[in-house]
């Protein structure tokens, strides 16, 4: 094995907490037939954990104490509590003589997680005998989307290649199983494993030569709960149907759709459905046969109904064809005016993935106003776990900080207390197909993500799509020790720079929401107006005097599609939150901020600042040399230094540009280049 296990990678626990866990794992009984997943799992665990190799039975034991995993009905004595169909129950109970750690819940999935679950609170020093847990997820759809390409590339990846594709070959094995652990181990039940561009060969992901392994890859990932997904192209009957049309109301395009979800369902019994980037980006979609969204969306679904799959419909749509000359057109406006309209329109087995913000995952965006604008229709939330503007897994920029102030974000949609995280349970307007989406950072690297440190990203994915309302901070603490050991300096040291760095990578890249100052195309590094003039349609207009564009109702008008309080609150220079000023509003490099500095001097100081961050980084770091791994430390470092030079580039691009605009000078004298 040439890869670490991440937050599974299981060491051996003190001698004093062992010899009692010994006890307990020394005997294990699994009323569950089929239950390899789990004993591997624990297996493994005693091996590397406890020293011992535990025995596995298959009914109750005359033992004093011992683990008793199954299924609800499995169990030989009542539970009153209903964990639901994936929540699982711990609880150490005594029963006919002997005391058990029962271990249930109803499906098998929830039986993978309870498993993984007990392992994690046994590692992070919980009292087996005080155990009395029930957990239950909040959302249903908890995914990860990879944009793997089938020759083994991954667009915007940034570990290195995919691990389910190469040179156009599914790829099943040992390390894929590895992964299926990772993300059952952080509650996901669902994998897209191609990219949502669907071109020529992935076209052919649907037809038999590729059925036959993806059932493999199925099969594989149902002992881990999770189900399969494809990102499938719309125009697929004309590619492979021979058709000369895919509009979703032509009955023989309906036809096709129907007969193909028949024989991937035959394949595949439990395939989750299919993910659809239409009418995006140059991918074909219901517009280009002068449908609507809804029924390009509604065929599909009542193609994969009978066999209980979704679609899981973008609303990535906007004009990327934009002149940059128009004024009129915003990007941001995009999603809410395509959707808002269609809202209700959409069958039960449709799902609209919405990006967390209207542009594109930039280092900060106010919350899509579709959260909250949608009420009648199923939603998924987009979150890019993948660095592709926030770093590229150079840079040191945990995102769970991010998502946390986004899940608790309040639209007001029903008054207050409406926030994003009760939109995405469900719990808000009542809907049961929601979730969250991550687009995911892993790769064949030799861990997974690149950056040591991103696989913290993952896991807090999983994480807050299992619990919305978890603590971050104790979501970055049990990430640390579950990672790297119980060492006291380790965790305070990694867990500021964690907490810290997206606010850091923001200082010095483009505070105040301003985002995609990037260079064309890879997107790293900093350029300026290098989208200015492009057809993308993100431009900030920035000249001698001012900079950003007018949202508001008086501008393009996008405020307007927030609720109250909102769209006054970003109407208004004054009481816009600051760090989307420029989001929000064209405003003069003199105005005045609430800390009495003018917004130029702030941009200056801001870049400053997030550059002396990442030398305070590099320290913290440095003080945990032969505290973690040493090739963790190392490879970690060589990346923080990059992170340096590449944050001063930064730094002197982004205030040299403002200064040879503005020809305000530094108050405070630092180089700037004239
Ligand atoms: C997969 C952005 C990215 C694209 C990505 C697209 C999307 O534009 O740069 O690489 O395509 O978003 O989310 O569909």
């Amino acid at each position: 094995m040439n890869y670490t296990m991440c937050w599974l990678e299981y060491r051996k626990l003190p001698e004093n907490t062992i010899s009692n866990l010994k006890d307990w794992f020394s005997s294990v009984s699994i009323l569950e037939s089929d239950a390899s997943a789990l004993k591997n799992e624990i297996r493994e665990f005693s091996e590397k954990s406890l020293d011992i190799t535990p025995r596995f039975h298959s009914r109750p034991l005359k033992k004093k104490k011992y683990i008793m995993i199954g299924s609800l009905d499995s169990l030989p004595f009542g539970i009153e509590e209903d964990p639901g169909e994936e929540g699982f129950i711990l609880r150490t109970q005594n029963w006919n003589g002997s005391k058990i750690l029962v271990v249930t819940g109803k499906t098998k999935r929830s039986l993978v997680y309870a498993v993984f679950d007990l392992i994690r609170r046994i590692r992070l020093g919980e009292d087996i005998e005080k155990m009395n847990v029930l957990e239950k997820p909040k959302a249903k759809f908890r995914m990860l989307n990879h944009w793997d390409n089938l020759d083994g590339s991954v667009e915007r990846g940034y570990a290195g290649n995919s691990i389910f594709f190469k040179d156009n070959r599914i790829i099943v094995n040992q390390r894929t199983r590895d992964y299926a652990r990772l993300l059952a181990s952080i509650g996901i039940n669902g994998v897209v494993i191609n990219n949502v561009n669907v071109k020529k060969q992935e076209v052919l992901l649907i037809e038999p030569v590729y059925l036959k392994k993806l059932k493999r890859l199925a099969d594989l990932f149902r002992e881990y709960g999770i189900r399969l997904y494809l990102s499938i192209n719309f125009a697929s009957p004309m590619y492979l149907g021979g058709l000369d049309t895919a509009d979703p109301l032509d009955e023989r395009v309906a036809r096709w759709w129907r007969e193909k979800a028949r024989e991937i369902y035959d394949y595949i019994p439990d395939f989750g459905g299919f993910l659809v980037k239409a009418d995006s980006e140059f991918n074909p979609g219901p517009h280009m046969f002068g449908r609507d969204h809804a029924e390009g969306a509604n065929m599909l679904a009542r193609a994969l109904a009978p066999f209980g799959g979704v679609v899981i419909w973008r609303a990535f749509v906007y004009n990327c064809l934009q002149d940059w000359r128009d004024y009129k057109t915003d990007r941001a406006r995009a999603a809410y005016d395509n959707f808002k309209p269609l809202d209700g329109k959409f069958d039960d087995n449709v799902i609209v993935q919405i990006k967390y913000g209207p542009m594109d995952f930039q280092v900060r965006e106010p919350v899509n106003p579709l959260f909250g604008g949608l009420e009648k229709t199923n939603q998924i939330l987009e979150l890019q776990i993948t660095q592709e503007y926030t770093g590229q897994q150079i840079h040191l920029c945990f995102l769970g900080t991010l998502w946390k102030e986004i899940l608790e974000f309040d639209t007001f949609a029903k008054g207050k207390g409406s926030y994003v995280k009760r939109i995405v349970d469900g719990t808000l307007f009542g809907r049961e197909n929601n979730g969250f989406a991550g687009v995911s950072n892993v790769g064949d690297s030799v861990n997974w993500t690149g950056h040591d440190l991103a696989q913290a990203n993952l896991y807090a994915f999983g994480k807050l799509a299992w619990n919305p309302d978890e603590d971050i901070e104790k979501i970055v603490e049990d990430w640390i020790r579950l990672t790297f050991g119980d060492d006291r300096k380790v965790l305070e040291n990694v867990s500021y720079m964690l907490l810290k760095s997206h606010r850091t990578y923001e200082k010095y890249t483009t505070p105040f929401g301003l985002g995609w100052m990037v260079n064309p195309g890879h997107h790293y590094g900093p350029n300026p107006e290098g989208y200015e003039y492009s057809k993308w349609g993100t431009y900030h207009r920035a000249n001698w005097e001012a900079i950003g564009v007018d949202r508001t109702s008086r501008g393009t008008g996008y405020t307007l599609q927030y609720h109250s309080p909102w769209r006054e609150i970003f109407d208004d220079i004054n009481t816009c939150p600051e760090d989307l000023l420029l989001f929000f509003h064209r405003v003069r490099y003199d105005h005045r901020l609430k800390s009495g500095k003018t917004l130029i001097q702030a941009m200056y100081d801001l870049h400053f600042e997030g550059v002396e961050e990442v030398e305070k980084f590099i320290r913290k770091w440095e003080e945990l040399k032969d505290r973690v791994p040493y090739d963790v430390f190392e490879r970690v470092r060589e990346r923080l230094h990059t992170q340096l030079e590449h944050a001063k580039e930064w730094r002197d691009v982004i205030n040299t540009y403002f200064y040879r605009r503005t020809g305000i000078p530094d108050e405070k004298g630092r180089k700037i280049y004239p």
